[in-house]
This record gives structure tokens, sequence and C-alpha cells, in this order.
């Protein structure tokens, strides 16, 4: 792969894996591109930014062409939080985004299409504990519905025209670079912030909440290792389970106070709850250790203690 564009670069996300893919494959090489232009300024001084809504086909379009693009990370969406409050731009932006990209990528014959899915594809009625990669897929979220309704336009356009989109179910995303962008499982970067910062913190979930997280290194290394992966070792490209490690906020704060023995904390749970709940407590991802070789570095107090280490240093 010669060219990349990244969509929805000044994300949570984006910010940092714009930044490693930079790093393999070349800074002129990786095109940030997002509907902001407030992004981190490590992204603007190191490479090529276009602001672009990938509701914008034509631009799209164009863009591709400027920079001879031949693959496509589709960062862009609006996330479970916002989603609730707006469904109508979650599905204008998740959808109608997501469409957009994949049929200038099919137009263009771009090699690969690498989009995230969630752990918000699952719903109620799914598993909850380790839960399998094919399963019940009926959420309650706008955002989980977006999410499986993506999944499943990846595989028709990798079935009928022979495309190559893949994509992961991420688990809540941990990470001190950027803040993250409206999602239930917020909590579980505030927390951090706020317990050095301030020494306290109220969450807005139940303290017996169990969800599915992973640490940002993590995350980046998943998201290459699958964008890199041989394709014909993938047999279920456009939404694999993704597990580094469950934990509730209880858990959670006991190991903040490993390291911060005064962290007080309290409860005050919102309509993020209804969301949380909705989603598993663990996610079984062998298809991923097989099928790619993936296989987490951090568990919650191996992530504990760096991320402390980092906001400390801010
Ligand atoms: P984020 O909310 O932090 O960032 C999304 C970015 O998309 C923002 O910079 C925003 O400006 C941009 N954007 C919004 N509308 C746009 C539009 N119309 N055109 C172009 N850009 C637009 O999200 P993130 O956490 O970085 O998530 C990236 C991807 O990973 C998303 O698909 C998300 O669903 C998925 N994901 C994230 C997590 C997580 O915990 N962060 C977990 C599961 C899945
Ligand atoms: C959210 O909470 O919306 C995201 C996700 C798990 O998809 N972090």
């Amino acid at each position: 792969m010669k060219k990349i564009l990244f969509t929805g670069c000044g994300g949570q996300i984006g910010s940092e894996l714009t930044l490693a893919f930079r790093k393999i494959y070349g800074n002129d090489n990786v095109i940030a591109s997002d509907l902001s232009t407030k992004v981190c300024p490590d992204l603007l001084n190191s490479g090529p930014f276009v602001q672009l809504d990938v509701l914008d086909t034509r631009l799209l379009a164009e863009t591709i062409d400027k920079y001879e693009i031949d693959g496509i990370v589709h960062l862009a969406a609006i996330l479970s939080a916002v989603g609730e409050k707006n469904p109508q731009l979650a599905w204008n932006v998740n959808i109608n985004g997501t469409v957009n990209v994949f049929e200038v990528a099919r137009a263009k014959k771009i090699k690969q299409v690498l989009v995230p899915s969630s752990i918000a594809a699952f719903g109620p009625d799914t598993p909850r504990v380790m839960t399998p990669q094919s399963t019940i897929l009926h959420p309650t979220t706008m955002y989980g519905v977006t999410k499986v309704a993506l999944e499943l336009l990846g595989d028709y356009y990798n079935l009928k025209y022979d495309m190559d989109i893949r994509g992961l179910r991420y688990p809540g995303v941990i990470s001190h670079k950027t803040q993250p962008g409206g999602g239930t499982t917020d909590y579980a970067v505030a927390i951090y912030f706020d317990a050095v910062k301030k020494g306290a913190y109220e969450c807005f979930l139940r303290e017996d909440t169990m969800l599915p997280m992973i640490y940002m290194p993590d995350c980046l290394k998943a998201t290459i290792e699958l964008f890199q992966a041989d394709k014909s070792r993938l047999q279920n490209a456009t939404g694999y389970n993704l597990a580094a490690f469950s934990v509730t906020p209880k858990e959670m704060v006991e190991s903040i106070q490993k390291v911060i023995p005064d962290f007080k904390i309290s409860y005050a749970p919102d309509y993020r709850q209804e969301i949380a709940d909705s989603w598993p407590d663990s996610i079984d991802d062998k298809e991923a250790r097989a099928e790619w070789d993936w296989k987490p570095d951090y568990d919650l107090d191996a992530m504990t203690l760096d991320i402390i280490k980092e906001i400390r240093l801010k």
C-alpha cells in the first residue's frame, strides 16, 4: 500500500493511530483528515491534513485522486452517548458517511478499507460473558445499530465487489493523549485524569458495571496488525471481537488506589447506565488470536501504572 487516507483523525483513536501509521508508512504517505480543524498539532505538523466531511462525497473523491490514495482508515463517527442524544446525526455520519467511503473506495479501486466496529454491536439479548464472535447482534442504541449495519455492509461489499474491508469490535479505549468523543466508556479515561489532578471522581456508571476495555497501545497494535494481516487468513473480516481486560468502576478504583491511596470515588449513574447495561461483560476474541495472532500486552494494573505516570508528566 502506498498512500493511506484517515478520516476522523482528530478523535481519541485517530490522533494516535494516524501518527503510528506515519511512523510505519512515512509522514507524506498518510493523509490525515477530519471535519474539525481542531486536531492535535503533532498531526498538522507531521504530514498532510485535509478538512474533510465524510458526507461530502465530491471532496472525498477529489482527495483520493489528489493524493493517489489506495488505502483508507475510516474513523469518523458519532459515539454511543452523543448518538443517543442525537440518533439522526449518528445514523447520518456513521451510515451515510460509511456508504460514501465504501462507494468511493469501490469506484476508485482502493486496495483496503479499515473501519472499526464496537462492542456496541451487541445488545441485551447477546450472551454477556465471553461473548462469542458469531452471536446475536441486536443492539438497543442507534450507535450499535449503525455498527451492525456497517459490518454487514462491509461483508456485502467484500462478497459482491471483491473488496478488502476490515474491522474490529473495539472495547472501550482508554488513553491519555486525546479526550474521548462522547461514549459510554469515557468514565474510564476521566477517572484517571481526576485521580491524578483532583484526587476524586464522580462516576456516571454504577460501581458494579463490568465492561470490556483496552489500553491505547494495545488498540494501536491490534489495528495495525489487522491492517497488515494476510487477507487469505481472515474469515471474520469486518467485525473481529477484540479483548484485553474487563473491569468494573470499583475494580478500577482499587487499581488506582494501589498508586494513589487517598483517591476518593462517588457514583451518580445517568442515562449512560442503560447503554452500558446493554453491552457484554467480557469478550471471547479467539478468532482474532487465531486468524491474525492478536494478543494484548496490558492488563488493568499494568495500564494503571503507565497511564498515571503519563498523566503526571502533563
Ligand atoms: P472520536 O469521537 O474521538 O473521534 C471521531 C472524529 O470524527 C472526531 O475527530 C470528529 O471531529 C470526526 N467527525 C465527526 N463527524 C465527522 C464527519 N461528518 N466527517 C469527518 N469527520 C467527522 O471517536 P474515536 O473514539 O476516535 O473512534 C474512532 C472509531 O472507533 C469510531 O468508529 C468509533 O465508533 C470506534 N470505536 C471507538 C471506541 C473508543 O472507545 N474510543 C470504542 C469502540 C469503537
Ligand atoms: C462508546 O462508549 O461509545 C465507545 C464504544 C465502546 O464504542 N467507547
